[in-house]
């Protein structure tokens, strides 16, 4: 199904008033204090984040999953509902596809397909965390890391095969994230194993075009309990140093240790040109995949005030970065879910984008610790939704998305569309 400008448009009419209401008064505020409110509207509408074709349907946990029906079944239904969720945000103009849960049979056709829909492909994925049916060798004991050569060149295959999956596709990139590793101390030489993983990486990334870009995500722990082969930036930094210039750092914001600094990670990562893709999402414990700013969204701010402060001061040529919401959703229906996080997002980038960066560098030559407080929440407490309003509805989106999407009953007519009981593809 697909969602009509006109549709958005009637919706928009009984909620115009009050949102105008609302941001000329904002608009007032921030104009006293010398802040361009145009330039950050625009700057929040050219912000597009990638959807992940695994996050929509029902995530589950490894002790069971609850449907919420009218799930999408198929690569093209799951385009569809990126699309939705385009429509409605403005915000989603790309997916980001899994091999080999999505395989793109019919290139072209999938391309238009989601053309159609105003989205672009964005990194592909490669799995070697799971056996298929057809494959020869078991990654049970890892699969670039392996000890049996053979494991690894089927692993490297596999990756080389998804770079061609994104070639026909558009893709300029390919994430590779492995859940190499061990549970048990004494399991692993953790030299060869990291020996491994660079050779077989070095050998993906030479099979890449040379317009693309490869991100090395980490993980500290899960589904190995001892070691992981990429268990932090530091590794996934030496690895992409040891493979080229178009390697680069990928940082899920779950893959961190209780209280990490991911701020501060993604402020070195930006001075050392290597910081290439964000997975967004929250968490209280671990690796929750929480809808983002749900948990900590403090924490979420300071992350995009060293994203705006390391994209503005850019002497090692960090290219644009590759933004995706890395989620699942166990409770909520997905679309709305998505739709939250990615209100959340830009929540942290315009109010990043409020901070005074002149009198914070004041502050901190003058090591005036209270001001530089004083500067970020200063930014942080205000209340930046309209902002965020306004540069959805000029760009054709919902002033209210989810309210549009309960209104329009989308869930519901997925349901009578698909089926209560359809399962989509993916963990
Ligand atoms: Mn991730």
């Amino acid at each position: 199904m697909k969602i009509k400008k006109s549709q958005i448009v009637a919706f928009n009419q009984g909620y115009l008033s009050d949102h105008n209401e609302r941001f000329d008064f904002l608009n007032a505020q921030l104009a006293k204090s010398g802040i361009n409110v145009d330039d950050i509207v625009e700057k929040l509408r050219q912000f597009q984040v990638a959807i992940p074709s695994w996050a929509l349907g029902a995530g589950g946990t490894r002790f069971g999953r609850f449907s919420i029906g009218g799930e999408p079944a198929s690569l093209e239904d799951k385009i569809d509902d990126v699309g939705i969720i385009h429509a409605l945000t403005q915000s989603a103009g790309a997916i980001s596809l899994h091999i080999p849960w999505d395989i793109p049979e019919d290139a072209q056709a999938v391309k238009e397909r989601a053309s159609d829909c105003g989205l672009v492909f964005d990194a592909v994925n490669s799995n070697t965390f799971q056996d298929q049916s057809d494959q020869q060798h078991s990654y049970k004991f890892g699969s670039l890391c392996h000890t049996d050569q053979g494991v690894r060149q089927q692993a490297i295959d596999h990756n080389k095969a998804v770079i061609e999956y994104g070639k026909a596709l558009g893709s300029k990139s390919i994430t590779v994230w492995l859940a190499d590793g061990s549970s048990f101390p004494g399991q692993h030489n953790f030299r060869k194993a990291f020996q491994h993983t660079q050779v077989s990486l070095q050998e993906i990334y030479r099979a890449m075009p040379a317009d693309w870009r490869m991100f090395i995500e980490y993980k500290p722990y899960e589904p190995n309990f001892y070691s992981m082969v990429i268990p932090d930036w530091g590794t996934s930094l030496a690895l992409a140093e040891g493979c080229g210039e178009n390697a680069h750092t990928l940082v899920d914001l779950g893959h961190h240790l209780p209280n990490t600094n991911i701020e501060q990670i993604v402020a070195v990562l930006l001075m050392k040109g290597r910081l290439g893709g964000f997975h967004f999402n929250d968490s209280k414990y671990g690796d929750d995949d929480l809808t983002c700013g749900s948990i900590k969204p403090y924490q979420l701010f300071l992350i995009f005030n060293e994203l705006v402060y390391g994209m503005e001061n850019n002497p090692a040529n960090n290219p644009p970065l590759a933004w995706m919401i890395d989620a699942s959703h166990n409770l909520k229906d997905p679309l709305e879910d998505l739709m939250q996080s990615l209100d959340a997002i830009l929540l942290a980038y315009a109010q990043a984008l409020l901070i005074d960066r002149e009198a914070l560098e004041s502050a901190q030559m003058e090591n005036d610790v209270s001001r530089c407080q004083e500067i970020l929440q200063a930014a942080y407490r205000t209340d930046v939704r309209p902002l965020v309003t306004e540069a959805r509805r000029l760009s054709g989106g919902a002033i209210d998305p989810i309210g549009c999407y309960r209104q329009l009953a989308i869930r519901e007519t997925l349901i009578q569309q698909r089926g209560r009981n359809v399962i989509a593809t993916g963990l």
